[in-house]
């Protein structure tokens, strides 16, 4: 299996949820300005998207698009998925609304834009937080043990950071509870980030 990913990138969140899940894989860096993998290979040929994450399996299949590359992770993974008959759902429910809510608000930060829509979009994403901050059902987003989607805010709070956004106390709590869990440790030294 061989997950392409870019330092920081959203894909981030894949990188941990295969170290978490203890699956065997390698990792290979696209560099986001030329579209050129580690390995030297044109990314458009890998994925015609150009988009990380982009998952690889054992048997050539590719998945792209990070929700359904965490859901898959997850649904091989017993000890990642959240428990009841609402568990896949509610997490779904989670990882859509990072991805097409939070994820999306961020894009004027990363891209050339004013520095008028960069404050505007910081105030979204602050204002998009809120309710997750609210939510909290324990240490993380369902409990006492974190999900695929805890893993993907995860990747939007050290985004948080970059940006200097002043996030709720909850989140920062998150934040730093996921920073000791070795995987994420080993997936942030892996791609080169502090
Ligand atoms: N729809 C894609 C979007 C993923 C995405 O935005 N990836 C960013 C990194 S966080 C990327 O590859 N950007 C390349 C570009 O904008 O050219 C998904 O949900 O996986």
């Amino acid at each position: 299996m061989k997950l392409y990913y870019s330092p920081l990138a959203c894909s981030l969140a894949d990188h941990i949820a295969l170290r978490e899940a203890g699956m065997a894989f390698e990792a290979e860096r696209v560099d986001l300005r030329t579209f050129r993998t580690a390995g030297g290979e044109d990314f458009a040929r890998i994925n015609p998207k150009k988009y990380v994450p982009a998952l690889i399996l054992d048997d050539g299949t590719m998945i792209t698009e990070n929700l359904a590359v965490l859901d898959w992770i997850a649904g091989e993974t017993p000890a990642l998925q959240i428990g009841g008959a609402m568990g896949r759902t509610r997490v779904i429910e989670a990882l859509t609304y990072i991805t097409t809510e939070i994820h999306r608000a961020y894009k004027p930060m990363w891209h050339a834009g004013s520095a008028a829509d960069k404050a505007r979009a910081g105030d979204t994403v602050l204002r998009l937080m809120q309710p997750l901050s609210d939510g909290l059902q324990g240490d993380y987003l369902f409990g006492a043990t974190p999900s695929v989607a805890d893993f993907y805010l995860f990747v939007m709070l050290l985004w948080a950071d970059r940006f200097a956004l002043d996030l709720p106390l909850p989140l920062l709590g998150l934040r730093e509870r996921m920073k000791a869990r070795p995987a994420v440790q080993a997936a942030m030294a892996a791609e080169g980030i502090g």
